[in-house]
């Protein structure tokens, strides 16, 4: 198996070095405090790097810079911030602190450990389709995240017109489990299909869309504020799932109710900073099975006496979302490892 490249311990210094000076030359101009207006409530509507756009009460944006303090701040926080006496460089104002969240949503990230995609969402829209290639793994581990901090998902399959004769009945079959077990599944396409059902559930929600990269997250957000006109790619032949084109979780409101932030697509989502139980609950069917295996510590793989295993076996739990669950399980204990294998750098 390859190794990990480490880097050598010159090439770290000069990387710190390097993020430090980029710290420090965004941070150069700070109004002082007689130069700063009062302090004013506003919404994250993105952020980038030491820098965010927020929202103030009459809607208009404000780019603003971060004062120290605020250590995290994403996408839907609330916060306090103050506007400066002129603008540099189109920054207008600081961010000088966030509001508790209601929620939020988080994913592991290689070198920062967690890290929070969004806040204060009520809903969130995995969203699915055939091309680049339908994915049940993926759709699980976002409703572990889901159920993990309590937020019941919703599911989208979008590019409904590539459906044919061929995979309708596959995909119908696949989708079918989850609505068996109680989730919303709604099929939809940015060239019509399903975008009235999309509206309906958005209605004075705040919904994050979620998934992997290419799947149409940006189309439909387009076709549902044609206003907006964001950027959407073409999923390039030979290159995998390696391109992104959205970088950064933007909000946008709908005029007759409710927000709708899209979120950069991911190439792996990895579940490894929650515990194998943790895990296990997120499989919302397994729940009632828990506790009831013959052994405390059952693994739920062949244990002798699982109740779990015994489910699967009587038919009343889908045999997909149980190997779903093992794989997870395995990907982690890989995740884990490779993330002791990396460079500690920042
Ligand atoms: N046939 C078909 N193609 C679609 C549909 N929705 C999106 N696409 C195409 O899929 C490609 C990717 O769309 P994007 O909206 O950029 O995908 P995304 O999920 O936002 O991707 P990231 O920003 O990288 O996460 C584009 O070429 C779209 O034209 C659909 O409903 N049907
Ligand atoms: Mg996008
Ligand atoms: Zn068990």
């Amino acid at each position: 198996m390859a190794k990990k490249k480490k880097l050598s311990k010159n090439q770290v210094r000069r990387v710190q070095q390097n993020h430090n000076k980029h710290l420090k030359k965004n941070n150069d101009k700070q109004w002082d405090e007689s130069e700063l207006g009062p302090k004013l409530q506003g919404v994250v509507i993105s952020r980038f790097g030491q820098h965010a756009d927020i929202e103030d009460e009459h809607g208009n944006i404000e780019r603003c810079t971060l004062r120290r303090a605020v250590r995290s701040l994403v996408t839907g926080d609330r916060v306090v911030w103050r506007a400066g006496n002129e603008a540099y460089h189109g920054i207008t104002g600081v961010v000088e602190a966030v509001h508790p969240r209601d929620s939020v949503l988080t994913r592991p990230d290689y070198y920062d450990g967690i890290k929070p995609i969004a806040a204060n969402i009520g809903q969130i829209i995995i969203v699915s389709s055939v091309a680049p290639e339908f994915s049940r793994n993926i759709i699980d581990r976002y409703i572990i995240a889901c159920e993990d901090i309590g937020i019941t998902p919703i599911i989208a399959l979008n590019k409904s017109d590539l459906l044919d004769e061929t995979n309708a009945a596959i995909i119908d079959k696949e989708l079918q489990s989850y609505r068996d077990i109680g989730y919303h599944v709604l099929y939809c396409s940015m060239h019509g299909d399903g975008l009235e059902s999309l509206k309906t559930v958005m209605k004075d929600e705040i919904s994050i869309f979620v998934g992997q990269s290419g799947v149409g997250k940006t189309s439909l957000l387009n076709m549902l504020l044609p206003e907006v006109e964001a950027t959407t790619g073409e999923i390039s032949e030979g290159s995998g799932l390696g391109k992104h084109t959205t970088t950064t979780a933007r909000l946008y409101h709908f005029a007759d109710g409710g927000d709708i932030i899209d979120s950069p697509g991911i190439r792996e989502f990895s579940l490894w900073h929650l515990e194998p139980e943790r895990i296990a609950s997120g499989f919302v069917e397994f729940r009632e099975y828990l506790g009831e295996c013959r052994f405390r510590d059952c693994k739920h793989k062949i244990d002798p006496g699982c109740a779990l295993v015994e489910a699967v076996q009587a038919g009343k739990i889908d045999k997909a979302r149980y190997a779903s669950f093992l794989r997870i399980l395995e990907t982690m204990d890989d995740a884990k490892n490779a993330r002791h294998r990396a460079p500690n750098t920042y």
